[in-house]
């Protein structure tokens, strides 16, 4: 049996890919657990899609995971102005769905010219990422839920490869989480319990769902999309590289026609959301910020 996994990190290497580790598929009776008890607290958010027996892999086609993970910079929000916002460092520059699908790709295509199946995943689709990356032995999770890793931090993006093809498999990493709680105290929402992320709770779904509470009105600030706190305040992030936030001037924003919007953002990956959401959230930021 000839495993491909040197041919596949050569292919990485050459795409610039920084992570890179192998997992093999079976049925993960842990992760079911973890499922069960969420869903069973009503933690669950509406972007966690399909069912435990798919994620978990009870009876799948494919027997390994590829998982990448991509490195991205955390924000520098210095020098920000009151009449200006920003988005999350998950949407600064071009969408990261896009540049990690064209990586994946070329490992894709690699693998079915051999004559595998293959299926490729960035973020929306039914599958645990953080748990596949976890098991391919990328990284650790925090307190704060994210999978983090000991070179890059928490700030790197997933995207997997399922396929029948075999390879030799990577370890697990040990955790490293300081439990310093810092994540914790930090979150504006107490999004974060002892062992779970409340989804719902989380600033970064409040920010990005349609019909908000009055209670959750409250919570947006000028982070308009997405929520950085508890990775910015995570020890394992200090020296995670700095890119500087782009800022959004309100009623330059509030203003724009649907079709500016779209020539602007298109490329963004907060695009998927539209404007009538940032829209919405910019409104909530300007009456917080004034009640303050
Ligand atoms: C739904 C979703 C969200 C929802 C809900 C998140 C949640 N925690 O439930 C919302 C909108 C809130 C969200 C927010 C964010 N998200 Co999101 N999200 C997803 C998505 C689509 C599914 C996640 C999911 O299934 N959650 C359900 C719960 C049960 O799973 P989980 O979050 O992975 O939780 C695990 C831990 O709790 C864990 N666990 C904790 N301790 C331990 C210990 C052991 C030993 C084990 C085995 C497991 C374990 O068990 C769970 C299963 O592994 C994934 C992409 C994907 N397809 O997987 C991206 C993803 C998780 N998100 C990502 C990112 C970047 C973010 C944000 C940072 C974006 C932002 N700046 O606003 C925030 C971070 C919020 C946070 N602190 O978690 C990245 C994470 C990368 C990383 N290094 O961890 C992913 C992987 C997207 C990607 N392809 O890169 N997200
Ligand atoms: S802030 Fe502290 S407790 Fe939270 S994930 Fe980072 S090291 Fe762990
Ligand atoms: S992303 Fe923001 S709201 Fe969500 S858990 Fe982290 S600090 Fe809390």
């Amino acid at each position: 049996m000839k495993y491909l996994n040197d041919e596949i990190v050569n292919i990485s290497n050459k795409l610039g890919i920084n992570l890179i580790g192998f997992c093999k598929l079976e049925y993960f009776k842990d992760l079911e657990n973890i499922l069960k008890e969420k869903e069973s607290l009503n933690l669950k958010t509406s972007f966690e899609i399909g069912n435990i027996d798919d994620k978990t892999f009870k009876n799948s086609e494919y027997s390994s995971a590829i998982v990448i993970g991509v490195p991205y910079k955390k924000l520098n929000t210095n020098g920000r102005k009151e009449n200006e916002v920003y988005f999350s460092s998950v949407a600064v520059g071009i969408d990261y769905h896009i540049i990690l699908k064209d990586k994946l790709e070329f490992i894709s295509n690699y693998l079915n010219d051999l004559g595998y199946k293959s299926f490729i995943g960035v973020d929306n689709n039914i599958y645990n990422e953080r748990y596949l990356a976890y098991k391919a032995g990328l990284g650790f999770f925090g307190k704060n839920g994210m999978l983090i890793n000991n070179k890059y931090g928490s700030f790197f993006y997933i995207g997997i490869v399922l396929t029948n093809a075999i390879f030799k498999y990577n370890k697990q990493i040990n955790n490293k989480c300081y439990g310093c709680n810092k994540c914790i105290e930090s979150c504006p929402t107490k999004a974060i319990s002892k062992h779970f992320i409340n989804g719902n709770k989380c600033l970064s779904y409040i920010t990005q769902k349609k019909n908000l509470t009055k209670e959750e009105e409250t919570f947006i600030n000028e982070c308009v999309y997405g929520c950085d706190i508890c990775q910015n305040i995570c020890p394992h992030n200090k020296d995670v590289k700095e890119t500087n936030a782009e800022f959004i001037n309100i009623d330059e924003f509030l203003n724009m026609s649907e079709e500016e919007y779209k020539n602007i953002y298109k490329n963004n990956s907060s695009f998927w959301r539209g404007k009538k959401i940032i829209d919405r959230n910019i409104k909530l930021y300007i009456e917080n910020n004034l009640k303050k």
